[in-house]
């Protein structure tokens, strides 16, 4: 079965930058951290989803990849970016990363978003990230996520 165009998009990022991580399609929805973990069998915190805010006062794009399980403190990520920050409406999410929210992926964003990743997804071996489309995610280490997004590891809670 071909890839949803937005899922081949994914799939064409990744290996343009080397990686070699494939992306699946599944029968079941991927929509939510939970969704995405039962439809592929693992933890929910093994599932890196992709959260985007927007600086207040200078209007920029923020992705946040965090675990699946638990929530984001805004706070903290308001403080790395030295200023507040707001969840953007779900047009905004579409303009600034190309996909629908419940497919956003870690890479391949119609813009640069600044970037920082759940220190808490470090301490699982496989992780499984959104793949342009509510039905279509990708297995990667850790490390790879790392590697793919150029993102800065903090703590998010
Ligand atoms: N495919 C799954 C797991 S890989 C996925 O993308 N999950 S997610 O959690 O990364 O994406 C959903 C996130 O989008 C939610 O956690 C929430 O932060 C955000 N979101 C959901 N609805 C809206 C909305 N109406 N406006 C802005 N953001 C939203």
């Amino acid at each position: 079965m071909p890839l949803k165009e937005s899922a081949q998009r994914v799939q064409d990022v990744l290996r343009a930058k080397g990686f070699e991580n494939a992306v699946v399609e599944l029968p079941d929805s991927t929509r939510t951290a939970q969704e995405a973990a039962e439809a592929v069998g693992c933890e929910v915190a093994q599932i890196a989803k992709s959260l985007v805010f927007r600086t207040v006062h200078g209007g920029q794009p923020v992705l946040v990849i965090a675990s699946g399980a638990g929530r984001v403190d805004e706070q903290r990520i308001a403080r790395l970016c030295g200023e507040p920050i707001e969840k953007p409406d779900a047009a905004y999410v579409r303009e600034v990363t190309g996909f629908v929210i419940g497919g956003v992926p870690p890479v391949g964003h119609a813009t640069t978003l600044t970037t920082y990743i759940d220190g808490d997804l470090l301490s699982w071996d496989r992780l499984w990230a959104a793949a342009g489309h509510p039905k279509a995610v990708f297995p990667l280490t850790p490390d790879e996520l790392v590697r793919m997004t150029g993102g800065q590891v903090v703590r998010v809670r």
